[in-house]
């Protein structure tokens, strides 16, 4: 049950936004009895009118089966070169773990099995990319939210992150041809560590109803070019916000411990954090 928000609660919300602003950083008064339950209730009033303004329940349009694209293109990282990928399509994913760690409670290790006996959502929605084409595809994935209430968050989660198998260059140096044999022996030689792709986004689109993490494309077993075993599909977001080859979820507090600290691979070289369509 939804309960409409009243003119009073909207006030409240400003007056505990207010109310934080004012209070934020003060230590003094942070520590005292008052203080916490003041900021607390700051907190939670901000969270209100976030969601209020924000309309985190709006869906993405969804498609009919007769619109799905013939062909959906694969882009970006088509065919990881990372050992350890390899190692798992050599097994056909049965050694597969998803790892969920981080800000939680309860750290899970998920094989597709595991994913699949969950709940499921299918979808039929269109892909946008930055580079200017779209695809219509259908994907079939456990929502996130899922994943994430059986990890249990903790009070202070607010990101969630996805690390990927895809080395996309070494740190201190491009991804040239012949970097690939160092990508694939694993863990950094002359040039360094690998850098691979990650990819974030916040609470809301994290228990928004068309978050999923998707096994299957257009009724079958997601291909290795599409991001198999498990990618992101986070529908009212662009195209690089869908991390493909999910190897791990980490819950965290802030973003700037990971990669660059701007939340995603391509974020880390220019791109929006909130790349909404
Ligand atoms: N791990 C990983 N995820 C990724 C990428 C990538 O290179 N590596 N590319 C992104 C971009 S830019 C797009 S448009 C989509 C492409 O998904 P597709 O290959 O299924 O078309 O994946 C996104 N997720
Ligand atoms: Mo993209």
């Amino acid at each position: 049950m939804t309960r409409a928000p009243n003119r009073r609660g909207i006030l409240t919300g400003v007056a505990g936004l207010l109310g934080s602003a004012v209070l934020g950083g003060c230590d003094r008064i942070a520590g005292s009895d008052w203080g916490r339950r003041t900021l607390k209730l700051g907190e939670d009033a901000n969270l209100f009118v976030q969601r209020l303004l924000l309309t985190p329940t709006s869906l993405a349009h969804e498609f009919d089966e007769g619109d799905i694209s013939p062909r959906f293109k694969p882009n970006g990282t088509i065919d990881p070169p990372d050992d350890g990928y390899k190692a798992l399509v050599q097994a056909g994913f049965a050694t597969f773990r998803l790892r969920v760690d981080g800000l939680v409670e309860q750290p899970q290790d998920l094989s597709l099995a595991d994913l699949r006996a969950l709940p499921s959502r299918t979808q039929i929605t269109r892909h946008d990319c930055v580079e200017g084409w779209s695809a219509i595809g259908k994907w079939t994935g456990v929502p996130l939210g899922e994943v994430l209430t059986r990890a249990r968050l903790k009070p202070n989660a607010r990101y969630v992150v996805f690390h990927c198998a895809d080395t996309m260059e070494m740190a201190g140096g491009g991804l040239e041809g012949g970097d690939v044999a160092e990508i694939e022996a694993g863990d950094g030689g002359p040039n360094g560590r690998p850098i691979r792709y990650y990819e974030s986004i916040d609470l809301t689109d994290a228990f928004h109803p068309q978050t999923i993490l998707a096994y299957d494309m257009n009724g079958k077993a997601l291909p290795v070019s599409n991001g198999a075993p498990l990618r992101l599909r986070v529908e009212r977001q662009l195209g690089y916000k869908h991390a493909k080859y999910v190897m791990r979820i980490e819950v965290v507090e802030r973003l700037s411990g990971i990669g660059d600290g701007r939340g995603g691979y391509w974020e880390d070289r220019g791109y929006e954090w909130y790349a909404g369509i």
